[in-house]
């Protein structure tokens, strides 16, 4: 089990933050064997640059960032003050050094992790400068999480120098290193380590459970104060856990769905503790939205209303970023999914930023959660290693999003090879097949990867393939990929593959369909892709995959306008 939470690190009375974005010094180790950083202890000594503009775009083993920071003299002389250094993410594997001490070890990318590095900043009067070494290794292998495999091609007759090649079993581009904030907070030595919120409703009553760790003190008390968003006291109660009841609640309802939309309470929590260095006092707020989510056998239920997910599969990617979290991007994004009057996405293919997340909450968008299992194609990656691997990342994903009202689904895995021998064990206990989840998510491409060309097929196929699930296991379905490739401003009649009115002609033969499903038991469509999304290069790529209905630079596809008009029929009807 992991140890202690992960709560979001906000800035509260008790809590400060100090974000460390910018340009942080930066050297790739090209050395053969990639091991010279750690032969000439990089971490104990300045690094030295390798210069600031290297692409390196299949460069596969350690980079290494570095960072120096200067602290406010009272985090490091009150020793009453936690400091805790957070990384938001690197992919794929960190180690950390702080002061050239090995502090911090991370396997994973897309989720946080943290230490608490008071001891070794709270060592003097000199201590107030800080450096931070991260080491971080690019390289998959069939136990990480996405898994892969490394090949080296040395056969002198052909590969005079040889190289390695990382490969890769799903479609997007494998961006590496720090692609979330790096940032240093504190709390008090006694502090709130988690926080987990369950809610319900009862009648006209909103209800608010919730369970709250601490953490270096016995000797404590906490109160919990719920607020509505005019800041008025609406319930309140004390001690680690309970349960908190509001009259006329005013739920959280994805927008669209209801004339209010999503509303959140806040939780406050208030700690007070006896440590040894006296009395301590630690806050938290947390954003809460009351809501309820069932499943029927042929509906998805939120807040008791049927709930038709109209939305996307998202990337995090953009130009120039990459994978690297970015504001305008974000905003942007939220103003297109708007714009489209998409309700809902999924996290394909990993956790997104935490950001993210929030936004969702505060603009009532529905997310589908997915962990990184991503890519499991081979039957070496089903193993009890990767298995246990698999098990902790999720228990990651949980920890880190369980409290946001805006995710109402986990997805473990997209795509897993489960009709291999070695996977059956595996994804039954990784996550729950077909038989046991609670919702079935199909993603297929007719008139694509099938029977390419033949748009006269789809509403056939995708009948047979409704009805034979369906029949089979009698859970709602989302229909949680489909499209085509576009390269923008590519046009033919009759519509040809990769011209907009090929990717328009094969959403309007999913729609005639989905129309005819939906009002049974199909509960959503989430079209493949939101954006188009860089990958790899290879012959099946140009420039990356083109099926967005928006182009990389967020600009609109004629699908997108067929998209926008659909989605705000439905909205309308459901409303
Ligand atoms: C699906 C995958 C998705 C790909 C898509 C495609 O889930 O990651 O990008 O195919 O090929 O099978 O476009």
């Amino acid at each position: 089990a992991l140890q202690g939470g992960m709560l979001y690190p906000r800035e509260t009375p008790s809590r400060e933050r100090k974000e460390l974005d910018g340009l942080w010094c930066f050297r790739a180790d090209f050395s053969h064997n990639r091991r010279r950083g750690f032969e000439e202890q990089w971490y104990r000594r300045p690094l030295r640059e390798s210069g600031p503009t290297l692409d390196m775009p299949d460069f596969v083993g350690w980079v290494w960032y570095e960072r120096e920071v200067i602290l406010p003299e009272r985090w490091t002389q009150d020793l009453s003050t936690r400091v805790v250094l957070r990384i938001g993410s690197a992919h794929a594997y960190a180690i950390v050094w702080v002061n050239g001490v090995d502090t911090l070890e991370h396997e994973g990318g897309y989720l946080p992790f943290e230490a608490d590095i008071s001891n070794l900043v709270q060592v003097g009067p000199l201590s107030s400068q800080l450096r931070i070494t991260i080491a971080i290794n690019n390289t998959l292998t069939p136990t990480t999480l996405p898994p892969g495999t490394i090949q080296y091609k040395n056969d002198t007759s052909n590969y005079p120098k040889g190289y390695f090649v990382q490969n890769i079993y799903f479609d997007f581009f494998n961006y590496a290193g720090l692609q979330r904030s790096v940032l240093l907070y504190t709390t008090p030595t006694a502090y709130i380590d988690d926080i987990t919120v369950t809610t319900g409703v009862e009648h006209d009553s909103g209800l608010v459970n919730y369970q709250i760790s601490v953490k270096g003190s016995n000797l404590f008390e906490l109160e919990v104060r719920l607020l509505d968003a005019e800041n008025k006291l609406v319930a309140n109660g004390t001690g680690t856990q309970g349960q908190l009841k509001v009259p006329g609640a005013r739920l959280w309802w994805p927008y669209l769905m209801h004339k209010r939309p999503a509303y959140l309470y806040s939780l406050e929590v208030r700690l007070t503790a006896q440590t040894s260095l006296g009395p301590v006092s630690d806050f938290y707020t947390l954003p809460v939205g009351i809501r309820t989510v069932n499943v029927t056998k042929s509906q998805f239920l939120i807040n008791g209303k049927p709930f038709y997910f109209h939305g996307v599969n998202k990337h995090e990617d953009a130009d120039i970023r990459g994978k690297g979290f970015d504001w305008p991007l974000l905003v942007k994004d939220f103003n297109l999914l708007r714009w489209l009057g998409a309700n809902a996405f999924r996290t394909s293919h990993y956790p997104y930023a935490e950001e993210v997340l929030q936004m969702c909450d505060r603009y009532g968008i529905v997310v589908i959660d997915e962990c990184p299992g991503v890519g499991l194609a081979l039957p070496q990656f089903f193993n009890n290693v990767s298995l246990q691997n698999h098990m902790r990342v999720m228990e990651e994903v949980v920890r880190r999003d369980k409290n946001h009202p805006a995710i109402v689904m986990w997805s473990v895995a997209n795509e897993p090879a489960s009709h291999l021998e070695s996977a059956g064990y595996y994804l039954k206990s990784a996550s729950r097949p077909a038989p046991y989840v609670d919702v079935m998510c199909v993603n297929s491409y007719y008139s694509w990867y099938n029977d390419f060309g033949h748009l006269e097929l789809i509403q056939r196929q995708l009948t047979t393939q409704f009805e034979s699930w369906y029949k089979t296991y009698q859970k709602p379905i989302i229909q949680s990929e489909y499209g085509a490739e576009a390269i923008v401003g590519f046009h033919q009649d009759p519509p040809l593959m990769f011209t907009e009115e090929y990717q328009k002609s094969l959403l309007e033969q999913y729609h005639v369909v989905l129309d005819q499903k939906r009002r049974k038991y199909v509960v959503g469509e989430l079209i493949w892709n939101f954006a188009d999304f860089m990958t790899e290069q290879s012959p099946l790529r140009v420039l990356g995959n083109k099926k967005g209905v928006f182009t990389r630079q967020r600009q609109p596809k004629s699908a997108a306008f067929l998209l926008r008009e659909r989605y705000w029929k439905i909205a309308n009807e459901t409303r």
